[in-house]
């Protein structure tokens, strides 16, 4: 294979152009990862992956330069649960891969996993032999080796990488990441700029090895490999553009359901969706293989946002048990308990007490109640792939971790005794 020979020939431009550029790589205390935090010195508004980060770069010689190294990781999806995953640079999803439309990148690979690995470049308009697809573009980077991939971006938009080879594997336990492409130039101003990947597992309560050979009853759902009440928040001043990009290289589809807004789907993985065929949504379906951009004017409040199939905003549930909704299951316990040992009489008014019952019950080792969460007014009653868009009229700092103070009288409440309570009849 031909050897890369990294040439240094500045020109007082280009070193200038550097410079600048480098600085937004500079990470400053307690601010974010670095390359997330000096806008003034991008063109562009940085991408914020919640619970991830980006990717440094560095210049060499006009190239764009990045370095992922592909390895185990020990990866926390929530508080209570640490999984053995695969994923770049100590986290799943690997770092996000930020650049601007025209640069030449390039993108070393080292691998530390027992078996070979190729990256993919999802989406992405490149020399075939760039493609990064094990034995067909390209001989698979052995453990220990490390592989050169450089590009010119001829498109900008939301792509993804992941790895090219033992699929079910390698990206079953974690090794995908976003490529964002910005454009050289946006038509509108974006404010905040948000990046989640959406995964599934299967962990077999008690291990931390996910399970790479299910195909389709999954017990661990992600953002950003991340399960609620694990999940960063995504935090956004009242009015302001919001772009928030999903993307999913996994096995099944997640329609994202934001409460409180209406959205656009802007982009896709394709491309930018013309202004004329964009309509408007509250639920956005993205499938395996796709990204999807939407971008909405942010309102005041705490918001869900959530995957609306009713089992992925939930962690895993024992959902091979009986349907006891509805069954008086006083005397039948201890019968059941001859089959089911551990079977205890609950859900007969439905599953919201698991919640409770989780507090006060040791479940398994390594893995997650079914739901989780305490709001400003009790149990959320959520798990998995669900999240909190927080939006203030003024931001400050701690706006994160607390709860959005209502106007008086916007809550719903408890009718007063002694009105009329006779339901409207058609
Ligand atoms: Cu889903």
């Amino acid at each position: 294979m031909k050897k890369h020979h990294f040439h240094f020939s500045f020109t007082p431009l280009g070193a200038a152009v550097a410079l600048v550029l480098m600085l937004g790589t500079i990470p400053l205390a307690g601010s974010g990862p670095p390359g997330t935090n000096i806008k003034a010195n991008l063109p562009y508004t940085p991408v914020v992956t919640p619970n991830g980060s980006t990717l440094p770069w560095k210049m060499v010689d006009g190239v764009k330069e990045f370095h992922l190294v592909v390895e185990e990781i020990q990866w926390e999806v929530a508080p209570g649960m640490v999984i053995k995953a695969w994923g770049y640079n100590g986290q799943t999803p690997g770092p996000t891969i930020e650049a601007i439309e025209g640069d030449r990148v390039r993108i070393l690979v080292t691998n530390q996993l027992p078996e070979p690995t190729a990256v993919h470049w999802h989406g992405v308009i490149l020399p075939s032999g760039m493609d990064g697809v094990q034995g067909l573009t390209q001989r698979g980077i052995a453990p220990g080796e490390t592989f050169a991939y450089e590009f010119t971006l001829r498109q900008h938009g939301t792509q993804m990488y992941h790895s090219h080879g033992d699929e079910m594997t390698q990206i079953g336990l974690g090794t995908m990441g976003f490529f964002i492409i910005h454009p050289k130039q946006r038509e509108r101003k974006i404010d905040r700029d948000f990046a989640i990947f959406l995964s599934e597992w299967f962990v077999a309560p008690g291990s931390s090895r996910p399970n790479p050979k299910i195909m389709t009853d999954f017990n661990i759902f992600t953002f950003n490999s991340r399960a609620y009440p694990g999940t960063a928040p995504l935090v956004a001043r009242t009015g302001e553009r919001i772009r928030i990009r999903f993307a999913n290289v996994a096995q099944e589809t997640h329609p994202i359901h934001l409460h409180g807004h209406s959205f656009k789907v802007v982009a896709t993985d394709g491309g930018d969706i013309p202004l004329s065929a964009q309509w408007p949504e509250t639920t956005v379906l993205v499938a395996p293989g796709q990204t999807r951009d939407i971008e909405l004017i942010a309102n005041p409040g705490d918001w869900a946002l959530h995957c609306h199939r009713r089992h992925h905003p939930m962690n895993a549930m024992g959902h091979d048990l009986p349907n006891m909704l509805g069954v008086d299951q006083a005397d039948v316990q201890e019968k059941i308990r001859e089959l089911l040992p551990h079977y205890m009489a609950m859900e007969r008014t439905g599953m919201g007490g698991m919640q409770a019952m989780a507090g006060h019950m040791a479940g398994p080792e390594n893995t997650l109640p079914m739901m989780a969460g305490d709001g400003p007014y009790g149990a959320i009653q959520m798990g998995g792939m669900f999240t909190i868009l927080k939006v203030r009229d003024h931001l400050k700092a701690g706006d994160g971790a607390a709860w959005y103070q209502p106007p008086e009288g916007t809550v719903a409440e408890k009718v007063p005794a002694g009105q009329r309570l006779e339901p409207t009849k058609p």
